[in-house]
């Protein structure tokens, strides 16, 4: 039972990276036959680069494998995959640099997704909520997108869909007034687990990093060191574009993780090692396509086999 489950889910990574993977050891495969030369560090930089691993993690992988090949002359095709990989999982092997909170007893896990518009937000909380409420917690929606009335009503009827309490208000209100009420009824109600929806899009940048900061003070108004958590989702199909997102998002509110959604249809799955290396934010979930179970926790060292090693 428990072998099917990793099976599964590690059949549905390697699915879902099957495009990065063909981007990276499909194309490393059908270069490299003969022996390693010179031109072969140029192709293989290529190769990384166009994957969207980010300049940093490139050059560093690129001087690591020619350590390693002279260190090791006979190496074939399957030892420089297997060493790309070790090497890859080590550079994810860091610390996060702002470390989720565990909430006070009796004080629910108060939650932050943001990101910009059409990244997976909304979609991936549905899938969050779900995956929690299969593991027994309690959990509340808060409809903090008030920008739209489409956004309110599509957490609703996710709401509705898996039939969990969702606090909201009419649109166009104070998203700040919506996860305050939340913060108060999930912690009256006995809450495990607060999911806030943000929008995506406001007028400006400005605007928008404004309103998730009068969001964050007043949560803090009910429980002083949340938010707990602060998600921000980032559409893998978008390649170098989503470390930029991330680095202002940063910049304004400490982001604890990523959850990088969309990976199935992405051949650009390197910017989970960018994203770390850049800023130090982890992924910690993935999104691997539309239906509500389609949301998987990060696991570096699945994802890196299935990048180098799976054919
Ligand atoms: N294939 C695939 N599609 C996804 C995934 N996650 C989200 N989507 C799709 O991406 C689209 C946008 O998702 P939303 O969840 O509405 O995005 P959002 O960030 O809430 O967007 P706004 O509310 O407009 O800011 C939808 O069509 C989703 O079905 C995923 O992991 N894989
Ligand atoms: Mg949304």
């Amino acid at each position: 039972m428990v072998l099917k489950f990793f099976y599964e889910r590690f059949s549905k990574i390697k699915k879902a990276l099957s495009k990065t993977r063909d981007a990276i050891s499909g194309r490393i495969r059908s270069l490299f036959q003969g022996p390693w030369e010179e031109e072969s560090f140029d192709q293989l930089e290529q190769i990384l680069f166009e994957a969207d691993l980010g300049a940093a993690c490139v050059s560093e992988l690129i001087d690591a494998t020619r350590d390693f090949l002279k260190k090791n002359r006979e190496a074939g095709l399957d030892e420089v995959l297997n060493f790309l990989e070790q090497k890859s999982l080590e550079m994810l092997d860091l610390p996060p640099r702002v470390a989720a909170k565990s909430p006070q007893e009796g004080d629910p896990r108060v939650i932050l997704i943001v990101g910009v518009n059409g990244s997976g937000k909304t979609t991936s909380i549905a899938k969050y909520a779900s995956h929690l409420k299969n593991e027994g917690e309690k959990v509340l929606l808060a409809a903090g997108d008030t920008f739209r009335a489409a956004a309110i009503d599509q957490l609703t009827t996710w709401a509705k869909r898996l039939d969990l309490p969702i606090i909201s208000s009419t649109p166009g209100g104070d998203p700040a007034a919506v996860a305050f009420d939340a913060v108060t009824a999930a912690k009256a109600r006995g809450i495990n687990t607060l999911l806030i929806d943000t929008a995506g899009r406001l007028q400006n940048k400005t605007d928008l990093m404004r309103e998730l900061e009068k969001i964050t003070r007043v949560i803090q108004k009910v429980i002083p060191d949340a938010p707990h958590e602060i998600l921000l989702v980032l559409d893998a199909t978008t390649g170098q574009n989503a470390v930029d997102q991330a680095e202002v998002f940063h910049s304004f509110t400490p982001l604890t993780g990523i959850i990088l959604a969309k990976l199935d249809g992405s051949a650009k799955g390197g910017i989970v090692m960018s994203i770390y290396q850049k800023l130090g934010i982890p992924v910690e979930w993935v999104g691997v396509g539309e239906q509500i179970d389609d949301l998987m926790p990060f696991d570096k060292k699945a994802y890196m086999e299935a990048l180098f090693q799976g054919r």
